[in-house]
């Protein structure tokens, strides 16, 4: 049988995963029986794509850093690649602010329901409240300071400091552009062929691909919360997918605009690593193949999807940032707070700073969230009440942080004229 193209692949493994686990857990050993023989591959497959993500963006940035030759290519690509991600970003936060702003669905929780919702969630909120004043900065420049790891081991061995690893490979590779090109020549052979080495082990992981989506949907079910908290949360819910649906829809026209793509060629291009993201909800699992398709089927230069992809997957999160927007505001609608135009035009500052320091992992997003909310004084228990849907959301969120990415590593491409 023709090897069926990765997508629909993903796709099977998905619709398979939901129709199994809806069918086990009709059965009241259902959900036990998933948890335990199911959901650990789904685990070991994310594992093993997380497994890549950190000697892929070493190799690949240290790969990508040393082909550009000189230093002033590389600032040039640099402020471009960091300008147009904050501007993505800043975008979505806006438009997050309009949609919920005009929606209003914090006027849909009655009384009785946020009762509940708070009972239900709010310990597990408290963990996250708890997470993220251990993330929060403590001084204005630790976010800088964050930057620079003390050791390289350690910084590639802490998942979520993606932004240590990104620092010491571009300046590895600044080091070796700076050094005589006869010195050079035998590390960078290393790396070129590092890369090649890793590249062929995504495609071994990928082979596993609708199996472990299949493991991560079933789990997703079975854990899902009952259904009328869904619907209770419908209309925030709701408001979040038109927000990013918004988003894609500005994806598509700047693709078209800028680097002169159809919408067809580029979603045919990114879907695998879409459906990837939204099984995942996980920007730096979704990273290698996002860096595979970018690179084959969307035409993008190797030396310029190798630089922006890596620091895209860690500080470009427009979807994440939109619906941080959109969850704050949701929350002050929620316990009946208006917010005043400057708490909300200060929501565009403190989400678009959330969402780039957001791990590329689940649920990182929620809680970067408390720092919006400490911002514009909404109260903090108020995250119980998003909690139960949060995980659905972080799959659509991610999928747009990942298409984010891919859009503008074209756009770069296509300014710098390696864009096929
Ligand atoms: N799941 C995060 C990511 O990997 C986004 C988020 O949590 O908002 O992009």
């Amino acid at each position: 049988m023709k090897k069926l193209a990765l997508h629909w692949q993903i796709i099977l493994g998905m619709v398979f995963g939901v129709i199994f686990a809806y069918v086990l857990i009709q059965f009241d050993w259902g959900k036990l029986f998933i948890s335990n023989w199911i959901k650990p591959f789904g685990t070991i497959f994310i594992n093993s794509l997380k497994l890549i993500a950190v000697p892929l963006i070493l190799a690949s940035l240290i790969k990508g850093v040393s082909d550009l030759k000189d230093i002033s290519k590389l600032s040039k690509m640099g402020g471009r690649t960091i300008g147009i991600y904050i501007l993505t970003t800043v975008l979505a936060v806006s438009i997050g602010l309009v949609i919920v702003n005009l929606i209003k669905p914090g006027n849909f929780i009655t009384e009785e329901i946020r009762t509940e919702l708070l009972g239900n969630y709010t310990a597990e909120a408290n963990l996250k409240i708890a997470d993220a004043e251990k993330q929060n900065q403590s001084s204005p420049l630790q976010a800088l300071e964050d930057i620079v790891p003390s050791n390289i081991i350690s910084a590639a061995a802490d998942n979520g400091n993606m932004l240590q690893v990104i620092f010491f490979a571009i300046f590895f590779g600044i080091a070796m552009i700076l050094i005589p090109e006869e010195k050079s020549r035998p590390v960078k052979a290393f790396f070129d062929s590092f890369n090649d080495v890793i590249l062929k082990m995504i495609d071994l992981i990928m082979l596993a691909a609708p199996f472990g989506v299949f493991a991560l949907l079933a789990a997703l079910v079975a854990e899902a919360p009952s259904l009328d908290l869904f619907k209770a949360l419908g209309m925030y819910g709701l408001t979040v997918l038109i927000g990013l649906a918004l988003v894609m829809m500005v994806y598509l026209l700047l693709v078209k605009v800028f680097a002169k793509k159809s919408p067809s060629f580029f979603i045919k291009g990114i879907s695998p690593a879409q459906l990837l993201a939204f099984s995942t909800s996980s920007s730096a699992a979704t990273l290698p193949l996002t860096m595979e398709r970018t690179v084959e089927n969307l035409g993008v230069d190797d030396e310029v999807a190798s630089f922006v992809l890596p620091i895209g997957a860690t500080i470009n999160m427009d979807g994440t940032s939109l619906y941080q927007a959109v969850a704050a505001v949701f929350i002050a609608q929620a316990f009946g707070m208006e917010l005043s135009l400057g708490v909300q035009l200060g929501i565009i500052v403190t989400a678009t700073l959330a969402s780039i320091g957001s791990a590329a992992v689940p649920g990182a997003g929620m809680v970067m969230l408390v720092i919006v909310l400490a911002q514009a004084g909404i109260p903090e228990a108020g995250l119980a009440l998003i909690f139960a849907i949060d995980r659905p959301l972080d799959m659509c969120r991610t999928t747009i942080n990942v298409t984010g990415d891919a859009a503008v590593s074209m756009i770069v491409a296509k300014s710098v004229n390696k864009l096929a």
